[in-house]
């Protein structure tokens, strides 16, 4: 019999949901933590899953089904990595950008997030620079924490940082951003004040960032 570690792995490339919650479960039970679990799993199967697709051996279809099956886990772990909200920081917007359907990455900062004591809405995938504009001057949230997975739509971080700029109301909300073609050199270039390579660093920044306000 294999570990559930591997099963988990296994099923995420298969796109298997119910296999995936299943060992996870399971993982659980023999006391994996779950940070385990998210690192040394379900992260490197997305990764592999990412790899075949740049081979030509998965197409969307593939990369969907297995998105959905690591959902799935995370759906599971999410109680266990969010482990107190007592202490609040401060309220964050984060989004994937206009374009970008991704958002794997996105939940999991907000699930960080939302871990670290921040009060997270969550305003989903595909969000034009209004609606992030929208949550400044509405919500008046502290931060937006914005994400983008293709090249072609880091583009959109820009355009909704120099609206944000036009409107007058940079000053009021510190920006952090973030995403596998994303660097910190580029988060400087642009503007940004804060950049995370992956979700726990941005939990850190945006605590940093809450300390500059
Ligand atoms: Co797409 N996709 N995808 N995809 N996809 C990538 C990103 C790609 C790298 C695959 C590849 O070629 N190797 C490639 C992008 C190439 C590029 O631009 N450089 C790609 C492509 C090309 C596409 C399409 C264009 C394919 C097509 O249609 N021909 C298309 C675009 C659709 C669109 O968005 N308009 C597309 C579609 C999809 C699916 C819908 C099928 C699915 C997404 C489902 C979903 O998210 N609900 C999908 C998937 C699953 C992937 C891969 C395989 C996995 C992404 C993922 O969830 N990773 C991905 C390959 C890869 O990343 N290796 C790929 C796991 C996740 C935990 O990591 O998202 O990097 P990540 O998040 C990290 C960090 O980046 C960081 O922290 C997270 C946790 O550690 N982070 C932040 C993220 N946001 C942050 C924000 C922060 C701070 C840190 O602060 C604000």
């Amino acid at each position: 019999m294999g570990n559930p570690q591997e099963f988990i792995y296994t099923a995420i490339l298969e796109g298997d949901e119910t296999a995936v919650s299943e060992q996870v479960e399971k993982a659980i039970q023999l006391g994996i933590p779950a940070g385990v679990i998210l690192n040394e799993t379900l992260i490197p199967a997305m990764a592999e899953v990412g790899e075949l697709f740049e081979k030509g051996e998965y197409f969307v279809p593939e990369m969907l089904v297995a998105a959905r099956a690591m959902k799935a886990g995370l759906f599971i772990l999410k109680p266990l990595l969010v482990e107190s909200k007592n202490d609040t920081h401060g309220k964050i917007a984060i989004g994937t950008v206009k374009g970008d359907l991704h958002d794997i990455g996105k939940n999991l900062v907000a699930i960080m997030l939302e871990g670290a004591g921040f009060e997270v809405v969550d305003l989903g995938v595909d969000v034009p620079a209004e609606r992030f504009i929208q949550v400044v001057e509405e919500e008046h949230v502290d931060i937006i924490a914005m994400s983008a997975l293709l090249t072609t739509t880091m583009v959109n971080i820009e355009k909704t940082m120099q609206m944000i700029q036009e409107k007058g109301i940079r000053d009021q909300v510190k920006i952090m951003v973030g995403g596998a073609p994303l660097t910190k050199e580029y988060a400087i270039g642009i503007g940004a004040d804060g950049f995370a390579s992956d979700a726990s660093q941005a939990a850190k920044t945006a605590i940093f960032l809450m300390s500059k306000k």
